[in-house]
């Protein structure tokens, strides 16, 4: 299968961009794909400070030159050049790509110098779009491309690999097959209709679709149920009664000061939030104003109409109590507004000698997970860094390593492909004539091709390559 054949719009330009983000960094790659890729890359450099060229007869594929960029007579940068010659690159045609020193400035200076020279700036994503376009990919590989860029999880990133490297596009040609298959035996017995018995057989047609292509779109639809949510950060919000040690708590679990803190109750008013890494996924921590009953003031009462609006959005609440003051009326309040499944309970400040009695009401204890912290000193955070990576696991499951997970543009094409297969099966069960069910087999093959681009048409290619990044 080639998407090239069938989407033949491959303009024969040369593309360049900045491949990585541009903000301070080590190394910045600014990447050309193109007939002139070659010619352009070597123009503008040198490999030595006085200013030698590099013929073109001279240039290996998948080398790495050590040399200097350009400006005329001035100098820019020293850089490493490699090419990547068609047809063994990422786009499948000529690939240059100058890896300078991070910085936008000199970065933003070397795109200008190659587009200078004959470049034109890519769109986002059209270094893939090309890849696509030329068959190196399918569109499911393409996809997941964006998918690996995007992941706020180890386990995305291993089910966008499992894309790529091309599962989620053998399980559709699978099942592709299974219906070519059927569709070949009913145009033999269309052709043949006097001997239609004996090419064509009803109810094996139909036993492959219920229990063959059905139930195997079904699995497909139920991992993208599962795990579809791709590149979503799991989201934590800490909530609790004013002073009980919230801002304290976010700080420490950032690892820096995010928030202030401070001994007078109301001191957050507004949203604070910053991620963190933990059990291979990214986590967003929210700390939120204190809830109490009565609001100090006008700011203090629209954070806490914040905090609860947090709240609702949240995957995970992380319900502060000050193990030195007891459980009070204001925490009971506060808790009533939790869903004590989705709830951690951290008993705060136990370094205080306050603390050792403190218990918490039986019915919040048996509902919730416990954990018991000083937030001030750090004791307790590794056990709670711990229940919480369990509870996100739980919440929200990730797929296992190697599973290819269906988008939400993959699922409705199942779902429009499941439909034709079952009113395929019903045409049998139903003795409708075989041109008509073959009407619907062909109908759910095209679904599919929708799924890996083999009947891409221009509308939904720029709807897929919106969402890339420019450069790759
Ligand atoms: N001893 C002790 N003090 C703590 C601990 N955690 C917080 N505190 C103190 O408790 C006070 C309130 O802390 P914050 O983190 O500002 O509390 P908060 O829940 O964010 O308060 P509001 O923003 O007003 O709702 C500060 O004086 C903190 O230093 C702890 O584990 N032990
Ligand atoms: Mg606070």
């Amino acid at each position: 299968m080639c998407a090239a054949g069938q989407v033949n719009r491959m303009d024969r330009s040369t593309i360049a961009a900045v491949a990585t983000p541009l903000s301070p960094g080590g190394i910045g790659i600014v990447r050309i794909s193109g007939p002139d890729a070659v010619g352009i890359a070597l123009s503008l450099f040198r490999r030595g400070r006085d200013g030698q060229p590099l013929s073109r007869g001279s240039i290996d594929s998948h080398r790495v030159y050590h040399g200097y960029v350009f400006d005329g007579p001035d100098l820019v940068d020293e850089v490493l050049l490699v090419f990547m010659l068609a047809p063994h690159s990422y786009t499948m045609e000529d690939v240059a790509e100058i890896h300078a020193h991070g910085g936008p400035a000199v970065l933003a200076t070397i795109l200008d110098l190659v587009l200078d020279a004959g470049a034109e700036p890519a769109g986002p994503g059209e270094f893939t779009k090309r890849a696509f376009l030329n068959g190196r990919i399918d569109l499911t590989q393409a996809e997941a491309v964006a998918d690996i860029i995007e992941a706020a999880s180890l386990a995305e990133v291993k089910s966008a690999a499992a894309t790529i490297s091309g599962r989620l596009k053998q399980e559709i040609l699978s099942i592709r097959g299974l219906l070519l298959d059927l569709l070949a035996g009913m145009e033999a017995s269309i052709d043949f209709s006097d001997q239609a018995g004996e090419v064509f057989d009803q109810e094996d047609a139909s036993r492959v679709l219920l229990l063959d292509v059905l139930p195997a779109l079904d699995r497909l639809m139920e991992r993208h149920r599962a795990f579809g949510r791709g590149g979503r950060e799991f989201d934590v919000v800490i909530v609790g009664a004013p002073n009980v040690g919230k801002s304290t708590l976010l700080n420490r679990l950032l690892g820096y000061e995010r928030a202030i803190v401070s001994d007078t109750p109301g001191t957050t008013r507004d949203l604070v939030d910053g991620p963190v890494f933990l059990g291979g996924r990214r986590m967003l921590f929210t700390d939120t104003a204190g809830l109490r009953d009565r609001a100090g003031d006008q700011v203090e009462k629209k954070g806490m109409d914040l905090a609860a609006r947090a709240l609702e959005r949240a995957d995970l609440a992380v319900f502060v109590v000050d193990a030195a003051k007891g459980f009070l009326q204001e925490d009971m309040d506060a808790f009533a507004r939790l869903s004590p499944e989705r709830c951690i309970v951290v008993v705060n400040k136990t370094d205080l000698p306050g603390a050792k009695g403190f218990s918490l009401p039986p019915e919040l204890s048996k509902a919730s997970r416990v954990v018991r912290v000083s937030a001030l000193y750090g004791y307790g955070m590794d056990e709670l860094e711990g229940v919480l990576v369990q509870m996100a696991d739980k919440l929200m499951p990730a797929p296992g390593a190697g599973v290819a997970v269906p988008n939400a543009r993959h699922h409705a094409s199942l779902v429009a492909c499941r439909s034709a297969v079952f009113s395929a099966a019903r045409a049998l069960e139903e003795s409708v004539p075989v041109d008509m069910v073959a009407i619907d087999i062909k109908d759910a093959v095209s679904r599919l091709d929708e799924i890996v681009g083999e009947s891409a048409d221009a509308g939904l290619l720029d709807a897929v390559f919106e969402r890339f990044c420019v450069g790759k």
